[in-house]
């Protein structure tokens, strides 16, 4: 093998296992059609519910639904990577992505103070309280729009306090006090994680590099 042809290998190798150790994997999130029913619908926690209501879903024939009125009213599910297996971030820089569709019913207006946020809670249980504390991240800035669905996503990157702990996202919901009634309407919700590459996969990367270079040196002379 001449020179030219191993430094082409080299280069391919390197490219390939710089994109293995950055692969971004699944997160499983059960139910994320809301196609089954409940109050929560199946595999979500807290009070929203399922609705075929009048408007179409995003996809399929349901979709999830937080009302409410002067109170905070949410749905959480705990995150893993194959509906069983917790998610948990592994090290600090570990970045962690969701993805969901929302839509507001057009009748409902739109209150001064109405406030539509996803919160990603890092912590052993579930995050039944309603408090503000206890969440990692709260992502703002996802409204839904009325009458249209659209896609809403947020990424995190995880900190040192954050690696090891069972992760939860949950969507919340406040329509503006005493009063006001509105719903947010969500579909398909989907995530992903990257794992920085471990000091170990960097070590065996660069020692594999460092041989192939000793090979083409060696061949070269
Ligand atoms: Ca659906």
């Amino acid at each position: 093998m001449c020179f030219k042809n191993v430094l082409t290998a080299l280069v391919v190798v390197s490219l390939a296992l710089t994109a293995t150790v950055a692969q971004a994997d699944a997160i499983t999130i059960l139910n994320a059609g809301f196609e089954d029913s409940g109050t929560p619908p199946v595999n979500w926690g807290g009070y929203g519910n399922v609705s075929p209501w009048a408007i179409p879903a995003h996809s399929g024939d349901q979709y999830g639904m937080i009302s409410c009125g002067s109170d905070v009213q949410r749905l959480f599910q705990q995150l893993t990577t194959d509906g069983s297996t917790p998610y948990k971030f592994a090290a600090a820089g570990d970045t962690l992505t969701i993805d969901f569709w929302t839509e507001k019913n057009p009748w409902e207006g739109a209150y001064g103070t109405e406030l539509f946020y996803a919160q990603l809670w890092a912590q052993d249980a579930a995050p039944l309280g309603g408090g503000a504390a206890g969440y990692i991240h709260q992502a703002t800035g996802l409204g839904p729009t009325n009458n249209t669905w659209t896609q809403k996503s947020f990424t995190y990157t995880a900190t040192a306090a954050d690696v090891g702990k069972t992760l939860w996202l949950q969507f919340d919901h406040y329509a503006g006090g005493s009063g006001n009634y509105a719903a947010v309407l969500l579909d398909d919700v989907s995530g992903s994680y990257t794992a920085i590459p471990e000091p170990g996969t960097l070590a065996l990367l660069v020692t594999g590099l460092a041989g192939l270079l000793c090979y083409a040196w060696r061949k070269q002379k």
